[in-house]
């Protein structure tokens, strides 16, 4: 029993290569047809184009991250019927390639969300950030979200004003591209403009309503992924909690085991992001495994540096907020539950998620969070940690 040690691999482009990663000895890839527009079909062609790629690399496609959610299907308006029954189609292909987890979320409008990509830690080294005052000063003057200031104190929105007055263009661009551009994967990136009218489209939306559409997206898909045996797992917010007014509902235990129960099938499974859930101090990411260890089908293992007011940075893999020893033992645990019920799904997929830049990684440019050697770092931390619970308890 072992986790399969995989690595994100952006395609063709990605400046880490498929040869770069056999040296870190992953033996799984993580991947998308990034190149397919949100919304359409992956024909069998194109996935078999990609898969033989990965193969001929001596890789598996292990998991597909990710099958991206059309807007139109999160705000359940406009064609959202024709994305689903596409959606449909592709995880059929998939699964008739033999590719069986994918992973996806519901975040409305972006994907994961930082406003510092180069945040310089002590030794050196680079991180993600996701500042709270950083992300008011963007909201307030340089989007100018009309009404955002109801969601701030009047505190946060006097040190932001300070913070946005002491800021030079350059980085107030930054700022907003790092923002609105969209990070590596969430395949869709906009202009302010652009940007305040589809933040328009989630007026109506509250928590409520943007759970329902979830709950009839996995009502429609779920059939589907059970007869062609491929395990949906969904990515946590990230920020889990609100932003821009937009609402979240895929950052609790609380919010997964709703999910699980509105659709009662190992389908309607989980990527446990320890990052991800790892924000907030009231997720206990260890019993969460306990309780939703079951349909965890993928792994996305990293750690943050939170504070009390939501700002976090993304630590070295084994420090930080989250104890990963204990995060290990409890997922060791479950492939033995799995094990002992006779599941043969216990080799659960795990990537090092994120990675500092470190060394050579500094000098090269590469998508935000994916350098390799930092990722490298992290992956050898994780496999001698595994390795070590492993013997001490088998
Ligand atoms: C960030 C990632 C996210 C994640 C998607 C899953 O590095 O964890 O982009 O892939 O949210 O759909």
């Amino acid at each position: 029993m072992k986790l399969e040690e995989t690595f994100r691999w952006f395609g063709p482009k990605d400046p880490v290569a498929l040869s770069d990663i056999k040296m870190t000895g992953a033996t799984g890839i993580v991947t998308a047809l990034h190149h397919i527009p949100n919304g359409e079909i992956w024909s069998i062609a194109e996935i078999e184009k990609r898969k033989s790629e990965i193969e001929n690399a001596g890789f598996r496609w292990s998991v597909v991250e990710s099958v991206p959610v059309h807007e139109a299907i999160k705000t359940k308006t406009g064609s959202y019927q024709t994305y689903i029954e596409n959606y449909k189609e592709t995880l059929k292909n998939l699964s008739k390639c033999n590719i069986r987890i994918v992973c996806y979320n519901f975040m409305p409008v972006l994907d994961w969300t930082r406003t510092d990509l180069n945040y310089q830690l002590e030794d050196g080294s680079m991180a993600l950030r996701f500042d709270t005052i950083d992300f008011a000063v963007f909201e307030l003057w340089l989007l100018k979200r009309p009404h955002a200031e109801k969601q701030y104190s009047k505190k946060h929105i006097a040190l932001a004003q300070s913070r946005f007055l002491e800021m030079n263009n350059e980085e107030k661009e930054n700022l907003i591209g790092n923002i609105i551009a969209g990070l590596p994967g969430a395949e869709e990136g906009y202009s302010l403009d652009e940007f305040n009218s589809i933040l328009d489209t989630y007026k109506d939306i509250g928590a409520d309503e943007l759970r329902e559409n979830l709950i009839y997206f996995l009502e429609q898909i779920i059939p589907t992924a059970e007869a062609s045996k491929v395990f949906m797992c969904i990515h946590p917010d990230d920020p889990p909690y609100p932003i821009l007014g937009l609402q979240r509902v895929v950052s609790t235990k609380e919010d997964i085991l709703h999910i699980y129960k509105s659709v009662d099938s190992i389908y309607n499974g989980l990527t446990f992001c320890t990052g991800s859930f790892g924000v907030r101090p009231d997720n206990d990411l260890y019993s969460m495994i306990e309780e939703l260890g079951e349909r965890i089908h993928f792994l996305h293992l990293r750690n943050v540096k939170r504070d009390t007011a939501g700002n976090f940075h993304e630590a070295n893999h084994l420090e930080g907020n989250t104890d990963m020893f204990e995060v290990l033992k409890a997922i060791i645990n479950e492939q033995k539950r799995r094990n002992d019920v006779g599941r043969t799904d216990f080799n659960i997929p795990m990537r090092p998620d994120h990675g500092h830049k470190i060394l050579d990684d500094l000098i090269k440019k590469t998508n935000p969070g994916y350098s390799c050697i930092g990722r490298l770092r992290g992956l050898a931390e994780l496999r001698g940690l595994e390795m070590g619970i492993r013997k001490s308890i088998e």
